[in-house]
């Protein structure tokens, strides 16, 4: 059965609004689901450990006698990573190699020392960098637990100098996955949890017990997650929501037509609320695409995942020339945007915003997805116009350093008091002018 995937033209009346239709996405946010993610909130937060234990026994079927039994040890997560079988071993250690290493990278060039200077009064005025003590890692329990997105959110985190990271994991029925345990070993959490849902948020925002309480909340969940997650921001900051992945190709018509069907299909494999689109210049190419995504699609284990993607949110985008290629991926803002061309780096000038760039016939999503280095942890739902991938920088805060010479308070004394007067803020006024040579 072929699959019927949208076809376009940037040249037809009414394209902007169809290609708008497209990417409609609303991330449902579900009255009910909100109440019962507040509801188990404000239980763990009055009833700490005791309310976890219980959430946990009917949402995963674990029965434990305390916390303390859900926690999984050190020594646990390093039996794990010694029980992968060699190949898999070596690649989890070196994908976290280099992560790491591009992630070190990063925080050397990203301002992480700071800056200080000083005014010809003497006054110094300048920004410290401090890591977050401690940080909170949800990794999803089930299909979409991914180890590669543990290495992607602890990595980044203990590179920004975070002391402590607790990572929770539900498994339910008990039902542990090595290779997340593995990640973790690899890449230094601190402690893991195997709870889950809304209740493993609440634990981590409010502290109980036995769980500490933690600074920031990152990584995906379910829809409980989410919206969790939102309920706790204020108390403890989180990264961000994320919506289905997203892949945006642009070809300029010369790569194999089955590489560039099988970049569709590895996002489309996600989810079926994942969107996979392509913009191409050459009609000719586009029905080639088309035919190896039809012959390719048997050959894979989650077709029926695929098929619904690719039929619901996928497109194959006739454009007028590459110039307008990039024009629209503007507009859609992709999580993943590859530009399978000949000279990439012409058109990637053009690119404002993608939350991260695949460039060259060479470069497929998914190299980037566990190895390449950069973090895989991308905005979605266009949300690229604003914000940016997960990195050193979402770990660290800062803070203003400001110290005034006694000259420089003579200066500034007058301002300030000026503009308290003008508020009507007397003591404001008076605190600057008490530090006024008489
Ligand atoms: N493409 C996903 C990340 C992922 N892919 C994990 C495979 N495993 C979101 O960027
Ligand atoms: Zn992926």
């Amino acid at each position: 059965m072929s699959i019927a995937i949208r076809k376009l033209d940037s040249a037809d009346a009414g394209f902007r609004d169809k290609l708008s239709a497209v990417l409609a996405f609303e991330a449902s946010e579900d009255e009910a689901i909100d109440r019962a993610a507040a509801g188990i909130l404000a239980d763990v937060k009055a009833r700490g450990d005791v309310a976890v234990l219980e959430y946990t026994q009917r949402f995963d079927r674990v029965q434990a006698a305390s916390v303390a039994a859900l926690e999984i040890g050190k020594q646990a997560l390093q039996t794990a990573l010694a029980g992968l079988p060699e190949a898999r071993r070596h690649a989890l250690q070196t994908a976290a190699d280099r992560v790491r290493a591009y992630h070190e990278r990063q925080k050397k060039e990203c301002g992480s020392d700071g800056f200080l200077y000083r005014e010809a009064d003497g006054t110094e005025l300048g920004q410290k960098v401090t890591p977050l003590d401690r940080v909170g890692i949800y990794v999803p329990g089930g299909k979409a637990a991914y180890p590669s997105s543990v290495l992607m959110n602890a990595i980044p985190a203990k590179v920004a100098g975070v002391q402590e990271v607790i990572m929770v994991v539900p498994t339910p029925d008990g039902v542990k996955n090595e290779l997340v345990l593995a990640a973790a070993a690899i890449a230094g959490v601190d402690r893991v949890f195997t709870i889950g849902g809304a209740q493993a948020v609440g634990a981590l925002a409010y502290g109980t017990a036995t769980i500490p309480q933690v600074d920031k909340i990152v990584g995906p969940g379910n829809a409980y997650v989410a919206a969790a997650k939102r309920r706790v921001f204020g108390v403890v900051g989180i990264d961000m929501i994320a919506g289905p992945s997203e892949i945006l190709v642009i070809c300029d018509g010369a790569t194999d037509p089955d590489w560039i069907a099988m970049d569709l299909f590895s996002q489309a494999e996600h989810d079926e609320l994942a969107q996979s689109i392509l913009l191409c210049p050459d009609a000719d190419y586009i029905a080639k695409v088309e035919a190896s995504i039809n012959r390719l699609l048997d050959e894979m284990p989650r077709k029926e995942v695929i098929r619904t993607s690719l039929t619901d949110r996928g497109a194959l985008v006739k454009v007028r020339d590459m110039e307008e290629a990039c024009e629209i991926a503007n507009m859609i803002a992709a999580e993943h945007l590859e530009i399978s061309a000949q000279e990439p780096q012409q058109w990637a000038d053009l690119i404002r915003h993608a939350g991260a760039m695949f460039l060259g016939r060479f470069s497929s999503e998914s190299l980037g997805d566990y190895c390449a280095g950069p973090n895989h942890v991308l905005p979605t739902s266009r949300t690229a116009r604003f914000s940016s991938p997960l990195g050193v920088y979402d770990f660290q805060k800062r803070s203003s350093v400001i110290r005034v010479s006694e000259e420089g308070a003579q200066t500034l004394g007058r301002i300030a008091a000026e503009l308290a007067y003008g508020e009507g803020l007397q003591a404001h006024a008076r605190s600057a002018e008490l530090r006024l040579k008489k």
